[in-house]
C-alpha cells in the first residue's frame, strides 16, 4: 500500500467507508457494530466496502491476545467468559466476546441467550458481545468471524475471545484463527474425558476444568489429574509448550487469575520460541486460501450463466453421461481460468 502513517489509509471514494474507518479508528461501537453487519453481508457493494475497511485498517490489527474457548454444552462457557472478562476489564482491558456457531439458526435469540447469560459483560463499557453469524458454511462463518476479530482490534479492543461449541469442525477453525486455544472440561472427565473429543484434546493450548467449587472441587482436582495424564501420551504440537491443566470456577472465579496467567504464559513462550510468529504467518496464509475458495464458490453462486451451467453438468455427471473432471474443467474455463 502506498500511503503513509501520517494520513490513515481511506477509500478516497466512498463517504460510508471513511465514516466507518473514523468511527472505528476512535473505538466508537455503532460504527464497529455497524462495519461488522458489512462485513457479514453477502451483497457485493457491501463485500468491497469491507475489503476496503479491512485493508485500510490493517496496520491497526494484530495486536490483541486471541483466545479461543470451547466445551460441551453446559459445561460453563458463558459463565466463564463473563467472569474473566469481567476480571480483565477490571485490570484495564478491553474485551470483545464474538462466537462460532455454524449450526446456529437461531437469530435475535442468540443475542438475548448469550447476554443474558453474560450479564456483567453485556453491560461493562469496555466489553463487546457479538453473537456467531447467522447459519451457512463453517467456512463463511468462520470467515466472517475472523474479520469481525481483526475490527475488534482496530476498535481498540485488546483481548479477544472467540467461544465455539463443540460442533463438527468448528473447534478447529476457532483454533486456526486464536493464538491460544483454551478447552473447559466438567469434574468427573474420568469417564472417558467426558464426551470431549481426543481431537479436542490434541489442539488444546490449555485445559481448564470447570465448577471446581462446593462439592465438586474435589472431583475437579481428580479430573485435572487424569487430563494431564491424557496429555502425556499426546504430542503436542508446540513441541516447547506442554499444555497446563488448571482448575476453576466461573461461577465463584476462583482460578480465573491464574488461567488467565497460563494464557499471558504461552503467549509469552510462543514469542520466545517464535512459535507465535510462525502461528499467525501460518494462519494468515491458509486463511488466503480459505478466501480464495469462498470466493471462487461465490462466483459459481454470483454468475447467473455459470450457475445454470452447473446445473446441467450436475444432471450430466450424476447420469453418467460427462465425466466428473471434464464438468470441472469446463466450469473453470468459464470462470476465466483456463485450462489447469
Ligand atoms: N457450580 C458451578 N456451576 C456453573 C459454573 N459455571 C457454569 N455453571 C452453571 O452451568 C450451567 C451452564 O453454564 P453456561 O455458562 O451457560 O454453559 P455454556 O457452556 O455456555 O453452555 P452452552 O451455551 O449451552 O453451550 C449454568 O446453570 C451455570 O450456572 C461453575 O463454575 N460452577
Ligand atoms: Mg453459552
Amino acid at each position: 500500500m502506498t500511503s503513509d502513517r501520517d494520513t490513515p489509509p481511506s477509500s478516497g471514494e466512498d463517504p460510508e467507508t471513511d465514516r466507518l474507518l473514523d468511527g472505528i479508528r476512535s473505538g466508537q461501537r455503532a460504527a464497529l457494530a455497524r462495519a461488522i453487519t458489512t462485513v457479514e453481508s453477502k451483497k457485493v457493494d457491501h463485500r468491497r466496502r469491507a475489503r476496503a475497511i479491512l485493508q485500510a485498517l490493517l496496520p491497526d490489527t494484530g495486536k490483541a491476545v486471541r483466545l479461543g474457548i470451547t466445551g460441551v454444552p453446559g459445561v460453563g462457557k458463558s459463565t466463564t467468559i463473563d467472569a474473566l472478562g469481567t476480571l480483565l476489564t477490571e485490570k484495564g482491558h478491553r474485551v470483545a466476546v464474538l462466537a462460532v456457531d455454524p449450526s446456529s439458526t437461531r437469530t435475535g435469540g442468540s443475542i438475548l441467550g448469550d447476554k443474558t447469560r453474560m450479564e456483567r459483560l453485556a453491560v461493562d463499557a469496555n466489553a463487546f458481545i457479538r453473537p456467531s453469524p447467522s447459519a451457512g458454511t463453517l467456512g463463511g462463518v468462520a470467515a466472517r468471524t475472523r474479520e469481525t476479530m481483526l475490527l475488534c482490534e482496530a476498535a481498540g479492543y485488546d483481548v479477544v475471545i472467540v467461544e465455539t461449541v463443540g460442533i463438527g469442525q468448528s473447534e478447529t477453525a476457532v483454533a486456526e484463527m486464536v493464538d491460544t486455544f483454551l478447552v473447559l472440561g466438567l469434574p468427573g472427565a474420568g469417564d472417558e474425558l467426558q464426551g470431549i473429543k481426543k481431537g479436542v484434546i490434541e489442539i488444546a493450548d490449555i485445559i481448564a476444568v470447570n465448577k471446581a467449587d462446593g462439592d465438586n472441587a474435589p472431583r475437579a482436582r481428580q479430573a485435572a489429574a487424569e487430563y494431564r495424564s491424557a496429555l502425556q501420551i499426546l504430542t503436542s504440537p508446540d513441541a516447547s509448550w506442554r499444555p497446563p491443566v488448571v482448575t476453576i470456577s466461573g461461577l465463584t472465579g476462583d482460578g480465573l487469575d491464574l488461567l488467565w496467567t497460563e494464557v499471558l504464559n504461552h503467549r509469552l513462550n510462543g514469542e520466545q520460541s517464535g512459535a507465535f510468529d510462525d502461528k499467525r504467518r501460518r494462519q494468515q496464509v491458509a486463511w488466503m486460501w480459505t478466501m480464495i475458495r469462498e470466493q471462487m464458490m461465490a462466483a459459481i453462486q454470483h454468475r447467473t450463466d455459470v450457475r445454470a451451467r452447473v446445473g446441467e453438468l450436475e444432471t450430466a455427471v450424476a447420469g453418467g453421461d460427462v465425466a466428473a473432471t471434464v464438468a470441472a474443467d469446463e466450469i473453470t474455463r468459464m470462470l476465466g481460468l483456463g485450462e489447469v
